[in-house]
């Protein structure tokens, strides 16, 4: 006998809306027969790896300089909408199958990345909305995950690379607060994520004092960290040390250091170099390691993400044999969320954590699988967000349904950045039932 509790979709609908930078992108309304209903958008990669899905965009000049998203919307409300009405909404793996069938390639450029995503995740937050559960506890019971926990936050105090107008060669230079440091012990007034949040904000201040003191500009990048002008990479993490001594947090014991180097960018495939344009020097992949080995020696650095190219396959190798004992050596543009690349990179070895994000795999199923894969081969997990994001906060409940180790969701300001942080907070109270 078919349950008649099940609520079912009674209807589907794309529109066009603005990403955090002004740009377009998909925002996706479920109504179910219940009368419920739910919405989601989905987030626009900044720096999209070669490997991960393809979101499709209008290319009509006219509009938004071709990043349009009407084409999209409309494949959901003319295609999708129709197959999707009728059926329960948490049947989550089917639907999810059905878009990627419906779509029919394997990088899905045909409906776009963005459109299968963006009705993936308003599916699933439809169906917590309809058994009326959280989404994180809904995720954790659908796909069957174990106790829901709050990931560690990676929070961004400088962005640079193709993230901000400043002429740091790195993506983002992080912060990482140790969840073992009694600082961030939970009373029964304030969480542990509360306490690393409020440390992380009261840091992220004191840096603006420095800045602002030693004379430089203290505007922000698309993910909230400052951007300014500075002659060296290291000179950055200095900062960020001394804002963390400055706020009253010691580094090492609180706080630890981390880089998204977004190497693909800096790496010449003619010359196979490692180009480091503000420190005006190049490295082979093998000088590269050395450099880091160094860094390792005078920084607190546990995290390094994209520190090698994206398909420079040997070098990860190497790179995961002398430093994976010692740092979270994360694939971003290496894996692009492809459990066929993680597979590649569990039997060569290379890194020992992946990065996840929704639109580089499209679906919500695709994406838990390859989280679990990564989990069973003991790679560590980070939830990201990306730079072209909405306020949306789907991805935090994600990251705590998932076990995931960490978060990355931007910095101490901007809307759409701390938005993932209040949510963090009040999952965190949710946990503890004090809320
Ligand atoms: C990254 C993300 C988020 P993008 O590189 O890790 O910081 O950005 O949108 O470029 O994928
Ligand atoms: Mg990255």
């Amino acid at each position: 006998m078919p349950n008649t509790n099940i609520d079912k979709i009674a209807a589907l609908s794309a529109r066009e809306i603005l990403d955090a930078r002004g740009y377009p992108t998909l925002e996706v309304l479920v109504v179910l027969e219940s009368g419920r209903k739910a919405k989601a958008s989905v987030s626009v990669g900044l720096q999209p790896s070669r490997f991960e899905a393809k979101d499709l965009h209008d290319g009509d000049r006219k509009r938004y300089q071709g990043r349009g998203v009407l084409l999209a919307a409309n494949h959901i409300n003319e295609l999708i909408a129709p197959r999707l009405i009728g059926l329960p909404v948490n049947e989550q793996e089917k639907i999810d199958r059905l878009l990627v069938d419906l779509d029919g390639t394997a990088n899905l450029r045909q409906l776009g990345a963005n459109t299968i995503t963006a009705v993936s995740l308003a599916v699933a937050r439809a169906a917590a909305v309809s058994e009326n559960k959280e989404l994180f506890v809904y995720l954790a019971e659908h796909f069957q995950l174990t106790s829901p926990t709050i990931p560690v936050p990676l929070f961004n105090m400088f962005s640079g690379g193709s993230h901000a107008d400043t002429n740091l060669d790195f993506q983002e230079f992080l912060l990482i607060p140790q969840s073992n440091s009694p600082a961030f012990t939970a009373t029964t007034r304030e969480s542990g994520a509360e306490k690393m949040i409020r440390a992380a904000a009261d840091i992220f201040h004191a840096l603006g004092k420095i800045l602002r003191e030693a004379g430089y500009d203290t505007d922000v990048g698309l993910e909230g960290g400052y951007a300014p002008d500075m002659d060296s990479s290291p000179k950055a993490l200095d900062m960020i040390l001394a804002a963390v001594i400055k706020a009253g947090y010691e580094p090492r014991v609180d706080f630890c250091l981390g880089l998204d180097i977004g190497s693909a960018q800096l790496y010449d495939e003619n010359s196979k170099q490692y180009i480091f344009a503000i420190d005006n020097s190049y490295f082979s992949s093998q000088n590269l390691v050395d450099l880091y080995n160094e860094w390792l020696q005078r920084y607190p650095i546990i995290y390094l993400e994209d520190a090698l190219s994206d398909d420079d396959w040997s070098a990860w190798r190497q790179a995961t044999a002398a430093l994976g004992d010692k740092l979270i050596l994360a694939g971003d543009d290496l894996f692009a969320g492809s459990a066929e690349r993680l597979r590649r990179g569990i039997a060569e070895q290379a890194a020992n954590a992946i990065i996840l994000k929704p639109n580089q795999i499209g679906t919500l199923t695709a994406l838990v699988e390859c989280a679990k894969l990564a989990r069973r081969q003991h790679y560590q997990v980070i939830i990201s967000h990306r730079g072209g994001e909405t306020n949306d906060d789907f991805i935090v409940d994600l990251a705590v349904a998932l076990n995931a180790q960490y978060l990355k969701a931007g910095s101490l300001s901007r809307g759409e950045r701390v938005a993932k942080y209040n949510r963090l907070t009040e999952i965190a109270s949710l946990i503890a039932g004090v809320r």
